[in-house]
């Protein structure tokens, strides 16, 4: 790479770090959690914030979806009582801190923030958001080796969603094997076995979600500072 196509990378990850910090704040000060959801495309992002939405009633949600184009997952939330906001990253395959910073703004009185990232699961690695907790959502049908063959998204996430598990064995995937994979990268984070059409591991995800609902709102801060 030419030193002006480095100095170029650099300015930009310290511009994105400089947004990041700048979400943090925004965030703690209205005493939102945000959490960033990753994953491949048709991993099920979309359907987890719908079933989220619904299983949460009582919490005051907003919803930030980017998407290269169009607007099909907004059409999808925005039936919700939620306030819903698209963003089109244009040819960009993930979102950054600065595309998110005037949406984050605006969503004020909100206990949670979901933000559907553009799907993959290499781009947005780079890309902190300000975001409180990182989510990485894959299904069986991506393949059972998809966990090993993307390491750096899933030693970064905080929950690893394995997905669509009532159709591992039409597939031929191994679950399991999954899950060992992304417990090798991944000490810390949650993993939950999840069939989003069949309701299986939602339970799981929600008590996730209740339980750093309730951190935030008694220490009145956000987690990753
Ligand atoms: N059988 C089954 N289908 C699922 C499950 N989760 C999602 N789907 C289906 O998979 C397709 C993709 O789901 P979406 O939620 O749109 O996936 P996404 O990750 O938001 O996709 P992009 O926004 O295009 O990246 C839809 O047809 C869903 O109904 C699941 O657990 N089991
Ligand atoms: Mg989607």
């Amino acid at each position: 790479m030419h030193r002006i196509e480095i100095e170029a990378e650099i300015n930009l990850m310290n511009e994105n770090r400089r947004y990041a910090r700048e979400n943090r704040k925004i965030l703690r000060e209205n005493g939102a959690v945000a959490v960033n959801i990753m994953g491949a495309i048709g991993s099920g992002k979309t359907l987890l914030i719908e079933k989220t939405v619904e299983m949460l009633g009582d919490v005051k949600i907003g919803v930030i979806l980017g998407d290269v184009v169009c607007s099909a997952d907004y059409s999808r939330i925005s039936k919700y009582d939620v306030c819903a906001r698209a963003i089109n990253t244009g040819k960009e395959c993930h979102l950054d801190a600065h595309l998110i910073h005037e949406t984050l703004k605006m969503m004020s009185g909100l206990d949670l923030i979901l933000i559907e990232n553009v799907g993959n699961l290499v781009c947005p690695v780079d890309f902190d958001l300000g975001e409180n907790f990182r989510v990485v959502i894959v299904s069986v049908t991506e393949g059972d080796d998809v966990v090993e063959k993307h390491p750096e998204i899933f030693r970064l996430a905080d929950v690893i969603i394995i997905n669509k598990i009532g159709l591992a064995e039409y597939v031929d995937a191994d679950v399991d094997k999954m899950e060992r994979d992304a417990r090798k990268l991944n000490e810390k984070a949650k993993i939950i076995k999840m069939d989003l059409k069949l309701n299986a591991g939602l339970g799981e995800w929600i008590e996730f979600l209740r339980g750093v609902l309730d951190v935030s709102r008694n220490s009145g801060r956000s987690c990753r500072t």
